[in-house]
């Protein structure tokens, strides 16, 4: 059983010898030892990190600057490819880095992250112990991984557009049928289909579909997932892992995306007036869940800095404004009850016991098992 046990429980810079002045107009010179000594931990007040696009509050970033002087460069990246390629290539300058979790175990193992002081992160106790006991097998002994939000890859639909364009076709029982079988796609090509632009989103999902286990290594079974996405590739119009506004502004009916951003285009669409409904569905045969993890970097230049900004996003106030403004759950227990009722009750976001059993858990990727998923998904994207 290659599979993890996911369980849901659901200072200003002090500098050496900064007096100067008074060294200089002193009688002698001060011997070296007496000069007032760098703490351990002076750094400068920067912190650099790389995450996924819309996946912070807008406000987090400047109050944690208000708050510690600190100042955030936060870039993004869309595809877990990304960020491991920079991880690979090394001196990345990022102090915080956000990969998932077909990618975790596998970097870790690598050596890229380096542990965490745990003492310096006293909001660490508000984590689900559950989760944390899950992500144990990507992260023995939880040394290097905190959970940032988890979510599942599934189906996303305007409701609205895509029963107006299967017309008399009732909706299929199984949603995936809507972006894998040609019976519905050829006639949702018509309002739009977007995947996830990413070999390691769409692959699994198609293995699952197919029947075969989603984390596969084994190039046969990734030839038999490209072979099924052939079939629908000339339907398949839109490729973007940030698919937000194409579904809420109307260019996207059916999606193959990520059950939080599809829930924040609901609400982005309600915000611009449309009354159409988009919803993140629930497949029968299941959905992908994914953990993304916050780890420092081995070399980050700003290690205190890190922790200071992973103790700040474990508070339960932090956690619950990720729930509540972007429909992701953070793995944060003490969150839990500081959130929306209409946030921590939806069942797309935090979903019930029943469904949980259901949803796929994330497996591990060996290197020649992604570049044979990577072969599958261009032969199929480029339409061979
Ligand atoms: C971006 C969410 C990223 C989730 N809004 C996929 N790891």
């Amino acid at each position: 059983m290659k599979k993890y046990l996911w369980t849901f429980a659901l200072s200003a810079i002090v500098l050496a010898g900064c007096s100067k002045k008074e060294e200089a107009a002193a009688p002698a010179p001060a011997p070296v030892a007496s000069a007032p000594a760098a703490p351990v931990n002076a750094e400068e007040k920067v912190l650099n990190i790389y995450n996924w696009p819309d996946y912070v509050p807008e406000t987090m970033i400047a109050a944690f600057e208000k708050e510690t002087g600190i100042k955030v460069n936060y870039d993004t990246f869309e595809t877990n490819e990304a960020l491991n390629a920079k991880l690979v290539a090394g001196n990345t300058g990022y102090d915080i880095v956000v990969p998932g979790t077909s990618f975790s175990p596998s970097q870790t193992e690598a050596g890229f992250f380096q542990p965490l002081d745990k003492a310096k992160i006293k909001n660490y106790a508000n984590l689900d112990p559950a989760i944390m006991m899950g992500l144990v097998k990507a992260d023995p002994g939880n040394k290097h991984l905190v959970p940032w939000a988890w979510g599942f890859t599934t189906v996303g639909i305007n409701r609205t557009k895509v029963e107006k364009a299967l017309g008399k076709m009732p909706m299929p029982e199984n949603a995936w049928d809507l972006v894998f079988k040609p019976e519905y796609t050829s006639k949702l090509k018509s309002c739009g289909i977007a995947y996830l632009d990413s070999p390691t989103e769409i692959i699994p999902p198609a293995l699952h579909y197919i029947g075969k286990d989603a984390y596969s290594n084994e190039p046969a079974d990734h030839k038999a997932a490209s072979e099924m996405l052939a079939k629908v590739r000339k339907d398949v119009r839109i490729f973007r892992s940030t698919m937000i506004d194409d579904i809420a502004g109307g260019k996207a009916c059916a999606v193959v995306g990520w059950s939080g951003d599809v829930n924040i285009a609901a609400g982005r669409a309600k915000e611009n007036g449309s009354k159409d409904v988009i919803q993140a569905l629930l497949p029968t045969t299941g959905a992908l869940i994914f953990y993304d993890t916050m780890a420092i970097t081995k070399d980050a230049k700003h290690p205190n800095n890190a922790h200071a900004f992973i103790d700040f996003y474990l508070r339960a106030e932090s956690g619950a404004q990720v729930s509540d403004e972007l429909s992701y759950p953070t793995g944060n227990l003490a969150a839990l009850s500081k959130m929306k009722p209409e946030v921590s009750g939806n069942k797309t976001i935090f979903v019930d016991a029943e469904y949980a059993k259901k949803l796929v858990a994330p497996g591990k990727f060996t290197n020649e098992g992604r570049q044979s998923i990577s072969n599958a998904y261009n032969a199929f994207k480029k339409g061979k």
